[in-house]
């Protein structure tokens, strides 16, 4: 292990306060239980800020002040109007960018050339593209055809990968459509959404149109279970994604569920070795693994196996891990302690198993959550690192023969939310595309997004779209989930 100093001069741009409020109709305020919690920094467990924990009465207080915002004035603004606001936000994200992928560095542990380049440019772009909707729902092909109706107050839930990316999946469609929104940010990464919403009141967005409201489980079920809820998106873990679709059946809200997911990147035998390594790279440590679509199972065809693991070791080789501000990182700190020990777990069984662990051998800091990348080879499809999601730098490596058993490998999890395919034949892409039960599949990449194209999952990843035009489905009235 090393000591290491965070880089300062990037720290300095961050305005961190010592401790954050709930932000409810527009104005910041103690939570009305007077607890709070303490966002640390997992790449060195400072405290970073204290932060409120929202009651049912304060959930209570978000609701009524989102209900009266849309009664009285969101739901009476033109999509033009909307649509201003929107745009205003996104370029004032624009304008702080170096703040917010600061904060997020810090209050997650992801890289900062991640942050910088990928989280907070996107989360900008995600207002812009909505907001070109705002005045065109009318076009957009939605339910409810040139008048769609928005469902009223939105409860989000989101998880701690990619705080304001995540943020900006759910509000801005949300916003663009009508809707006014009780969001609550994962209780390891409140920071940046309350960022976001000091950029609210910048943009002099009406109040209660987005609160935001911090805590943990506790505070997102009394969300979920707010009789003035209209409607729920949630991105997290299965098992509570399996709870929110109980607590509401049987009413009249709708949810969104994004989930887990058990990705395979298929690498056949004609590809472009250096660029499948790459991807395969790219594809499951970056955010450190902390990607519901992350590439967590290599499907290697047996000719090449040999040869694309011992090019991958040499690659994880110069993976440099350490602190998530140099600039120069390329896989950040684990977001929680909570969650190394899930990873550790999970790949004590790989070993106990049967398959064949190795790692790249880094030297780890002295201080916080970290793992280093790791490969396992000889996975079987039953072993459990080949079903579950471990949600970490983790890649479990598979051989297959022939297409057809490369489909029957990649579709045999409970997940079904993306999946990877390397080949030069662009016949064969097609062919696995359709296959393939997976709702984004890439070809000859990974791990790309974009504001325009709609994701979500099969099976136990979820359902529900975010994302390009489908994305504005499910805040319209008229739509299944
Ligand atoms: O998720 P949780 P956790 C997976 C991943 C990870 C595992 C556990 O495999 O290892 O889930 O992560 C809020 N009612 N993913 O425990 O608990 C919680 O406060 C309402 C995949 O962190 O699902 C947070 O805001 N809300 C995933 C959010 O749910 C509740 C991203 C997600 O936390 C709640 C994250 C409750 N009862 C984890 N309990 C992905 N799809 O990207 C918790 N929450």
């Amino acid at each position: 292990t090393f000591e290491y100093a965070p880089a300062p001069e990037s720290r300095a741009v961050v305005d961190l306060k010592s401790s954050y409020g709930l932000f409810i109709n527009g104005e910041f305020s103690d939570g009305q239980g007077g607890d709070s919690f303490k966002s640390i920094s997992p790449a060195t467990e400072e405290v970073l800020a204290e932060v409120s924990v929202a009651s049912e009465a304060d959930i209570d207080n978000a609701v009524a002040a989102a209900r009266t915002a849309y009664t009285r004035v969101w739901s009476k603004m033109s999509g033009a109007d909307r649509g201003k606001y929107l745009y205003r936000i996104a370029r004032i994200l624009q304008e702080r960018a170096r703040e917010f992928a600061v904060l997020e560095s810090l209050d997650n542990g992801k890289p900062i050339k991640e942050s910088r380049d990928v989280d907070i440019p996107l989360a900008a772009a995600h207002f812009f593209y909505n907001a070109g909707w705002a005045d065109k729902l009318g076009y957009a092909a939605l339910p409810g055809g040139e008048n769609p109706q928005p469902h009223g107050v939105v409860g989000q839930i989101i998880p701690w990968n990619f705080p304001m990316l995540m943020l900006a999946w759910k509000i801005a469609p949300a916003l663009a459509t009508g809707n006014t929104v009780v969001l609550k940010p994962a209780e390891t990464t409140p920071l940046t959404a309350l960022l976001f919403a000091e950029v609210c009141q910048q943009a002099d967005l009406p109040p209660g149109v987005v609160n935001i409201v911090t805590g943990a489980g506790p505070t997102g079920q009394a969300i979920v279970d707010h009789p003035g809820i209209d409607k729920l998106a949630f991105t997290g873990s299965t098992g509570v994604g399996k709870m929110i679709a109980r607590a509401i059946a049987g009413t009249r809200k709708k949810a969104t569920l994004e989930l887990g997911g058990k990705a395979a990147n298929i690498v056949f035998d004609d590809a472009p070795i250096d660029q499948a390594v790459e991807g395969i790279v790219r594809g499951i440590f970056f955010n450190q693994g902390h990607v519901c679509c992350a590439g967590s199972r290599l499907l290697v065809q047996e000719s090449i196996a040999e040869e694309v693991e011992s090019r991958l070791k040499r690659r994880l080789g110069t993976l440099r891990v350490g602190d998530p501000l140099d600039k120069n990182t390329d896989v950040g700190a684990i977001n929680s302690r909570a969650q190394l020990d899930r990873i550790v777990a999970l790949t004590d069984v790989g070993e106990a198993e049967g398959a064949v662990r190795w790692d790249n051998g880094c030297e780890l800091p002295s201080k916080g959550f970290w793992f280093r990348p790791t490969v396992f080879t000889g996975v079987t499809q039953t072993h459990r690192i080949a079903q579950e999601e471990v949600f970490g730098p983790v890649l479990s490596v598979l051989t297959f023969r022939t297409p057809q058993e490369a489909v029957a490998k990649a579709n045999n999890t409970p997940y079904g939310l993306s999946a990877g395919i390397w080949t030069e034949k662009g016949s064969r892409i097609l062919w696995m595309a359709d296959q393939l039960k997976a709702g984004v599949v890439w070809a000859n990449t990974f791990n790309q997004f974009d504001p325009t194209s709609p994701f979500g999952g099969y099976k136990e990843s979820g359902y529900g779209r975010e994302g390009g035009r489908h994305g504005l489905e499910p805040y319209v009235k008229g739509t299944q989930s």
